[in-house]
């Protein structure tokens, strides 16, 4: 079934929360029902920008924090064009985060605001909808392979995670 706009459609939360396995779960769904939709996912790694986050992120490379907040974000600016054409014939995108783990994440680093975060990404396609994987760190620390990237510590996911709290009271005040 083809829709006249597809839907946008993201899941957040920290890493090992089950954001992976709900998307693929939503994009078996609307196959099954017939509804064209892709699966997507940020950081983009399949780009040269995302070939550097992706270094950046597997300890292979270090890089400025600022610099870093940039390129996560350059990843998202650099995908817009398809994005909006996708939506506009119809595609809808399930995605794998965006730009609220831009915010989350770099926030988590001392030094940077929640404001100041959310700059860069200002003016970048907004989702229609946002699920947020409201799971602990407690027990994600306890997943098969946590730590092998360079966010995968207890202490930061703690933060993230009040900061993505932040962002869900912020966005949708009561
Ligand atoms: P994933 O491929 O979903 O496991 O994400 C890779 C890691 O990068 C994960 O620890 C979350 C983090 N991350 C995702 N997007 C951003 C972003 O825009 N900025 C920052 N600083 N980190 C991000």
């Amino acid at each position: 079934m083809k829709m006249k706009r597809g839907l946008f459609i993201v899941f957040e939360g920290l890493d090992r929360s089950g954001k992976s396995t709900q998307s693929r779960k939503l994009h078996e769904t609307f196959k099954a029902l017939n509804m064209e939709s892709e699966l997507w996912q940020y950081p983009n790694r399949s780009t040269a920008i995302g070939d550097l986050i992706n270094k950046y992120l597997r300890k292979e490379i270090e890089l400025d924090d600022t610099a870093v907040h940039l390129l996560f974000s350059a990843n998202r600016w650099e995908t817009t064009k398809t994005l909006r054409e996708k939506l506009n014939n119809g595609i809808s995108l399930i995605v794998d985060r965006y730009a609220y783990s831009g915010v989350a994440y770099t926030a988590a680093k001392e030094g940077f605001s929640l404001d100041w975060c959310k700059n860069c990404d200002n003016g970048l396609p907004k989702p229609d909808l946002v699920f947020f994987m409201d799971s602990q760190n407690e027990a994600l620390a306890n997943r098969q392979d946590f730590g092998a990237e360079r966010y995968e510590t207890t202490e930061f996911q703690k933060r993230v995670y009040t900061n993505f709290k932040k962002l869900c009271y912020f966005e949708n005040p009561t």
